[in-house]
């Protein structure tokens, strides 16, 4: 690794400068954006690695190219690996990110124009949940479910009434801003109901399922489940499809030839890697961690004034409501943590009636600090800094004062690889 280093250093110092400042900026700040993480530095060996110059188009045994003798071996490694953790029938990794994953599933069992029942994109759902801007919301017909903003809850006598209205063909839970947890028992029986096709988009824990800390919708029945491999897993950032065998042909199909070309086997590598540890007793600490901290930072949010949307977190993330707690926006919110070195992201809440770029939240996890060993006191510290810093966006003195504070409490923290 270091002889890449020196080669690029050699070659390319725009490049070069911009890696040492993104590996300053990862190590001198709190991540808090829930859907970040740190991979292992065994994972990003493989992903500098000559797997990267491989084209494998195919599957295991089935490739369009010749030279696959050790891509097949990953591939099916990391196939086979992924079935054990999320207790599955059927794993396809080649999906190159999350929203081609949810595509190919979409495109592979339904027809355009058929109906897909999800959460509404400002109560928790993802872009590819059927927003109106994607086209995956111009090609489906999605109707969409909110959630109740008090307690998080979703009305399942409302959704089951939509349900036995508009027939979906697919019932899609998960989501990418949702603190809770999700009552597959619930979606399923409704889908029965109606003849509907279940699958979670669990991309933002899936490692938390993985590591069996949340629920895993297959123990509920469920004939999907989809999760990007760099979140809560801890990978490199990639996607994957688990399905029951059923599905398997379709969903293969759809991802190759149907989406995308080349698999890329740097990445799959990469899989294999963080699913091997994924089934390690020390992931399933990690995840339990994970879920204590959020608790914690939740808590003391709210102690000192902090209004989190559905009050709280049954995960590893929560949305806090900056405008109601501190009267700014989720813009003005992102900028001032950023000045003191916490990283989080502007968030739309549930109905919000502030633009997007402007929202009236921000949304913040625990998976990357729990990943340098931060623990519940840490994040004790970590909510006053924020807490005071939310308080005073104006205070340049304030915000200076904890910059170096932060700083200096990272530094017990080493960053994964660095
Ligand atoms: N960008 C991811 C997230 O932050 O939740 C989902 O696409």
């Amino acid at each position: 690794m270091n002889s890449y280093r020196d080669l690029l250093q050699k070659s390319d110092s725009d490049i070069f400068a911009a890696l040492e400042g993104e590996e300053r900026r990862q190590q001198a700040g709190i991540e808090l954006i829930p859907s970040e993480n740190y991979t292992y530095p065994e994972v990003l060996c493989t992903l500098g690695s000559v797997f990267t110059n491989k084209y494998s188009e195919g599957y295991p045994g089935r490739r369009y190219y010749g030279g696959q003798k050790f891509t097949d071996t990953i591939e099916e490694i990391a196939r086979e690996r992924a079935k054990d953790v999320f207790r599955c029938e059927h794993a396809n990794v080649q999906p190159l990110s999350g929203s081609p994953m949810n595509q190919a599933v979409y495109l592979g069992l339904l027809e355009p124009g058929d109906t897909i029942l999800a959460m509404d994109l400002s109560h928790g759902g993802h872009l590819t949940h059927g927003a109106p801007v994607s086209f995956m919301g111009k090609l489906f017909n999605f109707i969409r479910y909110k959630t109740n903003p008090v307690d998080g809850s979703i009305d399942f006598d409302d959704l089951r009434k939509t349900a036995l209205e508009h027939k979906p063909k697919m019932i899609l839970c998960g989501y990418t801003s949702y603190p809770r947890d999700l009552d597959y028992t619930a979606f399923k029986k409704i889908a029965d109901e109606v003849g509907a096709i279940t699958m979670t988009d669990a991309s933002h824990y899936g490692g938390l399922v993985a590591g069996n800390v949340m629920r895993n919708p297959f123990d509920y029945g469920f004939d999907i489940v989809t999760t990007t491999s760099h979140k809560s897993l801890r990978g490199p950032r990639g996607g994957i499809i688990l399905c029951k065998k059923e599905y398997a042909a379709r969903i293969d199909k759809a991802v190759f030839p149907g989406l995308q070309g080349g698999p890329h086997m740097n990445t799959i590598a990469g899989i294999a890697i963080t699913l091997k540890k994924a089934a390690e007793q020390d992931f399933h600490k990690y995840g339990l961690q994970v879920l204590s901290n959020a608790k914690t930072l939740a808590t003391e949010l709210t102690k000192a004034g902090a209004h989190l949307v559905t009050g709280g977190t049954d995960n590893h993330m929560m949305v806090v409501d900056t405008e109601k707690s501190y009267g700014i926006d989720g813009k003005l919110a992102e900028e001032v943590l950023d000045s003191v070195s916490i990283t989080t992201n502007k968030q739309i809440i549930p109905d919000d009636p502030n633009p997007p770029l402007k929202p009236s939240g921000i949304r913040i996890g625990t998976p990357a600090a729990t990943t340098r060993g931060m623990q519940d006191a840490d994040m004790v510290k970590l909510a006053g800094w924020m807490i005071e810093t939310l308080k005073n966006p104006e205070d340049l003195n304030l915000a200076k004062q904890t910059k170096s504070e932060i700083e200096s409490f990272c530094s017990s923290f080493p960053v994964p690889g660095l």
